[in-house]
């Protein structure tokens, strides 16, 4: 590991801190690695570099034609779903979680193409990849 020093306000390094404690990080350096790392795949994400990602769906399943068309916006990528998983919350609705790898733009596109399905209630996403 390489060390370096850095300059900060006293009152800023004091906020730091607090953070560094609400948020239970072991260290300063720990929470700076963090911090840089967020940094890189945000910036990653918005280069349209590879990520991965889960896109998680809720929706009424009794909703007409929506499992097909679901099924069919699924079946368009195939090269970045990896995985589904799919899980019965109650009598109506459905929750499905995609594993998904690709470009970033792509899997926006694939978020997006669930939000515009008549029936799906609520649709999140979140984007990592590996960083050092
Ligand atoms: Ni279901």
């Amino acid at each position: 590991m390489e060390r370096f020093s850095i300059s900060i306000e006293e009152e800023l390094l004091k906020k730091f801190d607090d953070f560094i404690a609400r948020h239970k990080y072991p260290s300063r350096s720990h929470a700076i690695r963090d911090f840089i790392r967020d940094a890189l795949i945000e910036e990653a994400i918005k280069h349209n570099q590879e990520v991965f990602g889960t896109i998680t769906v809720i929706y009424n399943h009794e909703v007409k034609d929506i499992t097909d068309r679901i099924t069919h916006l699924q079946h368009g990528y195939l090269n970045e779903i990896r995985a589904a998983v799919h899980v019965h919350i109650d009598e109506k609705n459905c929750l499905e979680t995609l594993i998904v790898h690709g470009k970033a733009g792509v899997i926006k596109n694939i978020a997006k193409g669930l939000k515009g399905i008549k029936g799906v209630k609520h649709v999140k996403f979140i984007m990592t990849r590996v960083e050092p």
